[in-house]
């Protein structure tokens, strides 16, 4: 039987065609490739020995429910982070990290070789993305008993043309070309899907509690497919997009900056979606205690709520949450009553969720699990709709009120939405949009908008005058650069590792 793709290593090229094409993308790339090079001999006086890519990508349903165990249906963009990389000899006496970028907005970054120095959350730094890849790859190593000699020093460069801070996955670009540039350098390789897992891993060093999809779809994407991307154990499944309709990604030019400001955010709503976990697996008959220790993510009890709304005659788990949640917001004492146990007893193990709790005023449980259940749900119902034998005009229509259905959900359930996202997916959709929605982490980002292809260069054109203008003329953006903030987008392939 042929190997499935997903426990394939990462492809190791010689030329740079077999990912950038042949057209004007290729040209593009070797332009890129050229520059790091020079950029390289440069500032450290030699050559790399390897190089390795990781893409951003869009997710086009299923937000905010990865790190709940919840399946979510991105694509490839693009849009990507290259890594250069050069290991010195053991002899040299130089021995640091020293990460230095293309683009000089992003100044030397130097760190020890240590692989168990702690990553300075407290003072946030570019070059911290690496240093999660380093330390995930070094901790790989100590539980495989691969056997690593004495840390050397290492000289990098990067090259990322994925925006940052806009819901496009910068972060896990940037994550997963450095940890698989370092195991190149030590000439290891790992079955793809060891690998989404590993730098899943390696990115929580940031201090978000991030779910997998960023890092899966970057390393598991194939040219011409979506991927659905399930979760304990990740697996890709291959989704055809049907033709005659584009996706066209937007920027609201709000940055979201999720490292900065994961206690009121991000990692805000991941200990909220615990909490309404084992509160519903308390009200669901579970002891306080086996609740606590047991219920991770509202999967976990969606059994639970099943069985509930089956002797109601449904199987939504939302009749649950209808039933045992109340809409007002819970304050930290009301929840206590309920768990028997103080929130910082119940957190205690994890920093970062003692973070949210010092910053939170109240916990809205039921519109979190709202939307986790609801969400969870049409994703299923997009890729069923995907392949379903309805027509394409059909097809379309339902992915876009699907897509609709998703925002209005992120939007006033999940609360990760921001005044320029909505205003953005509002001239989306007065633009002839099938559907748009927030996508990525939302709280500012870009939003994703399915649009028949015939109409795409005129849509563009709209969300120019009518979104974008505005911002030139008030001196936010200029207008050369329209072309990275608003684009239509086709799926790309994943990672890769170049040695020439
Ligand atoms: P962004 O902010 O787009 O990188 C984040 C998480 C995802 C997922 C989405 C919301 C990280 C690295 N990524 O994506 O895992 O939870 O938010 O669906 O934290
Ligand atoms: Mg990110």
């Amino acid at each position: 039987m042929a190997q499935k793709h997903e426990d394939e290593p990462v492809p190791i090229y010689s030329t740079l065609d077999e990912v950038y094409g042949d057209g004007s993308q290729l040209e593009e790339a070797q332009l890129r490739f050229n520059v790091l090079n020079d950029k390289f001999k440069d500032v450290f006086g030699c050559v790399p020995d390897v190089y390795a890519r990781a893409p951003g990508r869009v997710n086009l349903i299923g937000e905010h429910i990865d790190y709940e165990g919840y399946s979510v249906l991105p694509m490839a963009i693009r849009q990507d982070t290259i890594v250069a990389i050069r290991k010195r000899d053991a002899g040299e006496s130089e021995k640091f990290l020293r990460i230095a970028n293309v683009n000089d907005k992003y100044t030397m970054c130097t760190y020890p070789v240590d692989p168990d120095q702690e990553i300075d959350l407290k003072n946030h730094r570019w070059g911290h993305y690496f240093i999660c890849g380093y330390k995930g790859f070094h901790e790989y190593a100590k539980s495989e008993g691969v056997n690593v000699a004495e840390p050397v020093g290492l000289d990098i460069m990067i090259d990322g043309t994925v925006p940052t801070g806009s819901g496009l996955s910068s972060s896990a670009a940037f994550v997963c070309s450095s940890t698989i540039a370092i195991m190149a350098a030590h000439n290891v390789n790992l079955p793809k899907k060891e690998l989404a897992q590993l730098t899943c891993v390696c990115e929580r060093h940031i201090g978000t509690q991030s779910g997998g999809m960023d890092q899966a779809i970057s390393i598991m994407a194939k040219t011409g497919f979506a991927e659905l991307i399930d979760f304990n154990p990740i697996r890709a499944t291959d989704v055809q997009l049907p033709a005659g309709g584009s996706f066209v990604i937007a920027h609201s030019l709000a940055e979201s900056q999720k490292a900065v400001t994961a206690a009121t955010n991000y990692n805000n709503r991941v200990v909220e979606c615990r909490l309404a976990s084992i509160v519903l697996g308390i009200k669901l008959g579970m002891e306080p205690e086996e609740a606590i220790s047991k219920v991770k993510t509202l999967s976990d009890v969606e059994g639970l709520c099943v069985s509930f709304a089956g002797n109601h005659g449904s199987s939504d788990p939302n009749l649950a949450v209808k039933e045992y949640l109340k809409e007002e917001p819970y304050t930290a004492e009301e929840i206590e009553k309920i768990t028997s146990k103080s929130l910082d007893l119940i957190f205690a193990d994890s920093a970062s969720s003692l973070d949210v709790i010092k910053a939170a005023k109240y916990y809205k449980l039921f519109q979190r699990a709202s939307h986790v259940y609801s969400e969870a749900k049409r994703v299923y119902a997009f890729k069923d709709a995907v392949s379903s034998n309805s027509d394409e005009e059909e097809k379309l229509k339902k992915l876009g009120d699907l897509m609709n259905d998703s925002h209005h959900s992120c939007s006033v359930l999940f609360e990760c939405s921001c005044p320029e996202l909505e205003e953005l997916v509002q001239v989306c959709k007065n633009n002839g949009a099938l559907g748009a929605r927030l996508t990525g982490a939302g709280w500012g980002g870009c939003a994703v908008a399915l649009v028949k292809e015939s109409i795409v260069p005129q849509f563009i054109l709209n969300l120019k005058e009518q979104f974008y203008q505005s911002r030139i003329d008030n001196g936010t953006i200029n207008k050369t650069d329209l072309g990275l903030y608003v684009f239509a987008s086709k799926p790309s392939s994943g990672a890769a590792i170049f040695k020439f």
